[in-house]
């Protein structure tokens, strides 16, 4: 049925599988890091989608505003071909993705097209897909007579990796558009970045594949600081959520009440970090003795980057990817405040 989440082919990811091999390993700023992708299982989906309606958090709105009154959300649709398939890495709660499939749906009347556009939502978290996908489906664009009628819903259960693999196999479709919104490209090194935006071009030809990704900007440092520590303490909840539910990737148990929230914006780096710290010396011991380690007091485990791309690094990075840019929204309504789409 329309809406039901349904997998990437058969193999179900195990995330938790990679997670825990990798789950002790170094950053290059302490001792030990954790995979980010441990914020996002339901609740932190919650809070995350809590942090994007705070005013401090300014890259949700920002995004928005490129899509809707900056008209890339009409400039995609009306460029896109009949029958397209459009997946979404990493869909949240598709709050702005819900501005582009409004306006696929009203390109599609408007254009009279008899194909529909498939849309594929991919999340990690199956019953959050299902609910934001349900509420998506239930608020098609005022001038969709019945419903929405040219674009169709799919859910996607499974990690960026596993969705990319199921999109290449996808030959049959007139074209592919990846969604990478909201930053998300932020999350990872500018290196990772780099191999993921190939990995991402490995799944299609030229004429066939395209792209949209969001990038913040290196803003102001107190504003982005702002951003990551807000005063209503959402932010905070957001990075220790991931303590409550490590156990079921970990074969051990990280307290919640050892550890301090240490956000800092790394201005040199252009990136924000959120750390960890251990507010006293603990012992992390797994029952069949795999992971063994002892945190002194103050330490600090690592657990997210929030990288910030300046304009002319992101389209190095681009280029190195073998992409193509057509287009390029910038949102600067907040003085130095800069946010990017990129098609
Ligand atoms: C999902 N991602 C792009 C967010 C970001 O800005 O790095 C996650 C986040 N972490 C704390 N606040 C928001």
């Amino acid at each position: 049925p329309q809406g039901a989440p349904t997998e990437p082919n058969a193999s179900q990811l195990d995330p938790a599988e990679s997670a825990g091999r990798r789950t002790l390993s170094s950053s290059p700023t302490c001792r030990f890091a954790l995979p980010a992708f441990l914020h996002y299982d339901a609740r932190g989906l919650q809070l995350f989608e809590q942090i994007t309606h705070l005013a401090e958090y300014y890259l949700t709105e920002s995004e928005a505003s490129l899509l809707d009154s900056g008209g890339a959300a009409r400039a995609i649709a009306n460029a896109l071909p009949e029958g397209a398939l459009v997946l979404e890495l990493g869909c949240g709660s598709m709050r702005k993705t819900a501005i582009l499939l409004r306006a696929l749906e009203t390109a599609g009347r408007e254009r009279g097209l008899i194909q529909s556009f498939q849309f594929y939502a991919l999340d990690l978290d199956r019953g959050e897909l299902a609910r934001s996908l349900t509420a998506l489906e239930q608020h098609p664009p005022r001038t969709a007579a019945g419903g929405w009628n040219h674009v169709t819903f799919h859910g996607l259960v499974g990690t960026y990796d596993a969705g990319l693999a199921w999109l290449k196999r996808q030959d049959t479709v007139s074209h592919k558009l990846v969604l990478w919104l909201g930053s998300s490209l932020g999350n990872l090194t500018r290196a990772d970045a780099s191999s993921m935006l190939a990995q991402i071009r490995a799944c299609g030809t030229v004429e066939n594949l395209s792209l949209v990704l969001g990038a913040d900007g290196r803003n102001n440092p107190a504003t982005v600081a702002r951003a990551y520590n807000d005063p209503h303490g959402v932010s905070r909840a957001f990075a220790l959520n991931l303590l409550d539910h490590i156990g079921t990737h970990l074969p051990a148990v990280l307290p919640r009440d050892a550890f301090e929230f240490s956000p800092v914006y790394n201005q040199d780096m252009g990136r924000h970090e959120v750390y960890l710290r251990a507010n006293r010396e603990l012992r992390v011991r797994s029952p069949d003795g795999v992971v063994d380690v002892t945190l002194t007091r103050g330490e600090l485990v690592h657990v997210e980057y929030s990288y910030k791309w300046a304009m002319g690094d992101l389209f190095e990075l681009v280029s190195r990817s073998q992409w193509q840019m057509a287009h390029v929204w910038t949102h600067e309504a907040q003085g130095p405040v800069k946010y990017r789409l990129l098609w």
